[in-house]
């Protein structure tokens, strides 16, 4: 028996292709393995055992998957056992209409926390959503920060809430997402060089999700940017966990089933037209809500 093996060490996906990965040990050593579909896909995040040829054995039960749908609208998982989904948006490029509403939901429904950045506050944000959304999601709870890469001071709360987490970048190509890991981790350079050394690639072609190891302990995953974030398809009741500020009022929804659209008796929406839920969260939801109609 290998020492890998009679240890049984765990080692943490840092990024995985179709058939090959990059793990890291306790001491941070690098290590490349394969897999076969049958043993299960790992994903960057995941918790796994190697035996002795650097064939993967297991992959501990996951916490949660964050993941995205494809075009047929199924899920396709990008990294697992995550604390924090950090939702980038930025004036440029102007987000659509519900690129942030879709990523809250999705974050919500695998049950990770979201952090909202808003970057590139040194262009003057539009005022329209999801700009004049933001003091209403700030009101509802949600977390927002305001960053400009340009500026280091306004990046200097960011290491306290990453420290010790395993926190996702999301966001549109070219929101600033590199720019960010760039300026949160000083060696970047040298652990992209270290991971080009074990897989024998380069890191200018990498389209998979890729653990950053933080200075002061924890992990920052950065993902190749898209241009449009869709959801997969699911059921409602999934739907509304991705709105979890509606629970407040769809238990007094006339029917169990509601669906907080044109239904007789809607609390939520009767809480929409008060004001006491923001309406731009109602309005998003019928979107997604339809957009899951189109997606059947
Ligand atoms: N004005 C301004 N430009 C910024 C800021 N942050 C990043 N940029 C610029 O925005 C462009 C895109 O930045 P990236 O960090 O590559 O964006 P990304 O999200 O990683 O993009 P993908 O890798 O394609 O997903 C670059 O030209 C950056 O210099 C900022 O705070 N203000
Ligand atoms: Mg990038
Ligand atoms: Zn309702």
């Amino acid at each position: 028996m290998s020492d890998k093996e009679s240890s049984g060490e765990q080692f943490l996906v840092v990024q995985a292709s179709s058939n090959r990965g990059v793990a890291a040990g306790k001491d941070g050593q690098l290590t490349e393995f394969h897999f076969r579909r049958r043993s299960g896909r790992p994903l960057p995040g995941d918790r796994i055992t190697l035996d002795t040829a650097d064939a993967l054995a297991s992959i501990a039960p996951r916490d949660n998957v964050f993941g995205r749908g494809d075009p047929r609208g199924r899920l396709k998982p990008i990294a697992a056992n995550l604390d924090q989904v950090i939702i980038v948006i930025a004036p440029q490029p102007a987000p659509s209409r519900d690129l942030l509403h879709r990523y809250l939901a999705a974050a919500h429904i695998q049950g990770i926390r979201p952090l909202i950045i808003v970057n590139k506050t040194d262009i003057e944000l539009p005022e329209q959503p999801p700009f004049d959304e933001l003091d209403g999601l700030q009101s509802l709870g949600y977390e927002i920060v305001r960053t400009r890469c340009t500026d280091g001071s306004s990046l200097e709360c960011l290491p306290t809430r990453l420290a010790g987490q395993t926190s996702l970048l999301a966001g549109q190509s070219g929101v600033g997402k590199s720019s960010l890991l760039n300026a949160l981790i000083p060696d970047l350079d040298l652990q992209t060089g270290a991971l080009s050394r074990v897989t024998g690639k380069g890191t200018h072609t990498t389209t998979t999700a890729i653990l950053h190891r933080l200075p002061d302990g924890g992990w920052l995953v950065d993902t190749p940017g898209v241009w449009e974030y869709g959801l997969w398809r699911m059921e409602v009741e999934q739907l509304q966990r991705g709105f979890p500020e509606f629970a407040d009022y769809s238990g007094d929804c006339r029917f169990r089933n509601c669906r907080h659209r044109e239904d007789p008796g809607c609390a939520v929406r009767a809480a929409a037209e008060s004001g006491a839920l923001p309406a731009f969260r109602h309005e998003a939801w019928l979107r997604l809500l339809a957009e899951q109609d189109r997606l059947k």
